[in-house]
């Protein structure tokens, strides 16, 4: 295969099989026709890019039926109120009048809502049409269209350039950076910044995570990644700025080469990097490793459950668990069914595995003996909401950093 970005020749350092579209929530009906694909991870030791070898196309992802809305963590709601409020105080300047900020992948506005409150020009693209609409009833200004080259060259017409371009969770999802790059270039004032976040490579490999490798994550970022991703195209790196969020994030901002500040933070993250390794195949390998490893334990320990005739059900149909349950082979023999607060994943079943989804009540209203924490990245938000199962006596299994058993 040839890297994505840099088109050397490089190969895929393992394989999670056969999967399905991560939110690709279904109906019986719908089984016989289910997509697959091959998830296979490679690293490109050149630009330094952890990415996927194939991914479905963007449409087969991304329309008016997408499963994720934002707001269905409280603690993510706070955080974008912050993260807004952060861009505002560092990177924007003025009182509000004649600034213009866009989105990339705004979802149902829980970011830009905090913009629209204050009157500050904004846009957000985002192609998911039904994420889109939600996004509307917050006063978020949408245009329901795949950010690109062609979609900037519109927005620039009609709205004229941004002053900043912004994003989270969305960059590490788009095949043709090269087509982001230029969108910005295109979009952004001459002191223009661009500022995105995306679950961080470090963070998943130290812990394991592997459940962040998915068909919509084309991409895993490292900051010396990023650096190459953007450089050909005039942008750098001005700051990096560490995030706890999914679990280990970092927030990258990027302006055209000079026209901005660098902070030290940048040379002392890259360098943190290279002490990890995040540069080295062998470090790929260790990880393959760990993931068979987390596969092995979590594996016995439902099926220990299991014998001891405990029932087990899934906490948050994430788009990670569709990594966990169809690499390792998990299906309704062992987990019961999922709990999940979002109405359109609800009375569906999971993708490739076909473990059904249930509303919360059927939780909370009959607690199982355990249940498998696959929004591990809302650990805490999760913990305060069930003291009440875990006062009880219910068990928690969580798989990240390692396969345990809590409470
Ligand atoms: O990058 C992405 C991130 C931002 O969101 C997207 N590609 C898709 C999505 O990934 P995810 O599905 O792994 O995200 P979350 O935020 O881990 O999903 C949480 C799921 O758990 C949602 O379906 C809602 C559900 N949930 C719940 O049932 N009870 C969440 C909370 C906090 C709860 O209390
Ligand atoms: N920013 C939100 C949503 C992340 S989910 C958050 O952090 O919670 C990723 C979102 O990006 C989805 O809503 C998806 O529809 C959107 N998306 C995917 N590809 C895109 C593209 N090329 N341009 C704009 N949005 C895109």
């Amino acid at each position: 295969m040839k890297c994505r970005i840099c088109q050397h020749e490089i190969a895929p350092f393992m394989s999670f099989g056969r999967m399905p579209i991560a939110n690709g929530f279904l109906t019986p009906e719908q089984f016989k026709d289910e997509y697959f694909f091959e998830l296979n991870p490679a690293f490109c030791d050149r630009c330094l890019t952890f990415q996927l070898e194939e991914q479905p196309a963007p449409e087969a992802m991304f329309h008016d039926h997408y499963a994720f809305f934002s707001r269905t963590s409280k603690f993510m709601i706070t955080h974008f109120q912050e993260y807004a409020e952060w861009v505002c105080d560092h990177h924007l300047t003025g009182d509000g009048a004649g600034l213009f900020v866009v989105e990339i992948g705004s979802n149902d506005g829980i970011m830009l809502e905090n913009f629209a409150k204050h009157g500050i020009g904004h846009l957000g693209v985002e192609p998911s049409a039904n994420v889109a609409e939600e996004a509307r009833k917050y006063g978020v200004n949408t245009l329901v269209r795949f950010f690109n080259p062609d979609t900037a060259a519109d927005i620039v017409t009609e709205y004229g350039q941004a002053d900043a371009l912004i994003a989270a969770n969305v960059m590490c999802h788009i095949p043709d950076l090269n087509g982001i790059a230029k969108g910005a270039e295109l979009l952004l004032k001459p002191n223009g910044v661009l500022i995105f976040e995306d679950p961080y490579l470090g963070a998943m490999i130290e812990k394991t995570s592997y459940d962040q490798i998915y068909d919509e994550h084309v991409f895993i970022f490292s900051a010396l990644a990023v650096a190459n991703i953007f450089a050909p195209y005039g942008f750098e790196l001005i700051d990096l700025l560490p995030q706890h969020t999914h679990g280990g994030s970092m927030r990258y901002v990027l302006s055209r080469k000079g026209a901005r500040p660098v902070t030290a933070s940048v040379t002392e993250i890259m360098a943190t990097e290279k002490s990890a390794g995040l540069h080295l195949p062998e470090t790929y390998q260790k990880f393959r490793k760990n993931c068979e490893i987390s596969k092995a334990d979590l594996v016995s320990i439902l099926k220990r459950e299991k014998a001891a005739g405990r029932r087990v059900v899934g906490y948050g149909a994430t788009s990670k668990s569709t990594t966990i349950l169809n690499y390792c082979g998990i299906g309704p023999d062992l987990i019961e069914y999922i709990s999940d607060t979002t109405p359109i994943k609800q009375h569906k079943f999971t993708p490739g595995m076909h473990i059904p989804v249930k509303p919360y009540q059927d939780f909370s209203e009959n607690y199982p003996d355990t249940a498998l924490l696959f929004a591990w990245n809302h650990q805490a938000e999760i913990m305060e909401k069930e003291k009440a199962f875990s006062a009880q006596g219910g068990k928690w299994i969580v798989h990240v950093p390692e396969v345990k058993v809590l409470g």
